[in-house]
């Protein structure tokens, strides 16, 4: 099965948490399985920069020194998921932000917990919108035109 026209990205990180419990290969797979094609991916650790500015919504938010501190602890797996409909689609299947309310099912509800840390730990990040995922994937795969 392939798309009949243009197809939708979306940007994912796999955050520390998710590299450190070995969960990346079982969150991939459920995007895979749900019928979506990895179309780049790379394993990395996030700068300080390219955190404030992939997270330039919340860079004056009071979890947000929290947040660097979580992102920063260990390396990221970076990707770039394409298909129609892909944004909606993985925000689905990630589940809300908050483990403990994510519904189960989903990644975050099915996976995540609340470590009683100061940024809450969820285990992926999924770009909300078509252009908030043409923003992210430049910051994270500049050498990628689609
Ligand atoms: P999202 O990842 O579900 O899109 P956002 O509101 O964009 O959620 O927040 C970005 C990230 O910042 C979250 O995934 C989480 O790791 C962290 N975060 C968001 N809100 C809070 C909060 O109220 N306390 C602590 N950490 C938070
Ligand atoms: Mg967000």
């Amino acid at each position: 099965m392939t798309d009949v026209s243009a197809p939708d990205h979306i940007l994912i990180l796999l955050k520390p948490d998710a590299v450190s419990r070995r969960l990346t290969g079982k969150i991939l797979a459920r995007i895979e399985a749900k019928g979506y094609d990895i179309i780049a991916i790379k394993r990395l650790r996030a700068t300080e920069e390219q955190l404030a500015e992939h997270y330039a919504e919340h860079v004056e938010k009071p979890f947000y020194p929290g947040v660097v501190e979580y992102m920063t602890a260990g390396p990221i797996v970076a990707a770039v998921v394409e298909g129609h409909s892909v944004v909606e689609s993985v925000r689905t299947l990630m589940g809300a932000t908050d483990p403990t309310k994510a519904a189960p099912g989903t990644i975050r509800g099915d996976l995540g917990r609340d470590w009683g840390t100061t940024a809450i730990e969820n285990l992926i990040h999924g770009s909300d919108s078509n252009e908030s995922a043409a923003r992210e994937i430049a910051i994270w795969f500049p050498e990628l035109s689609l």
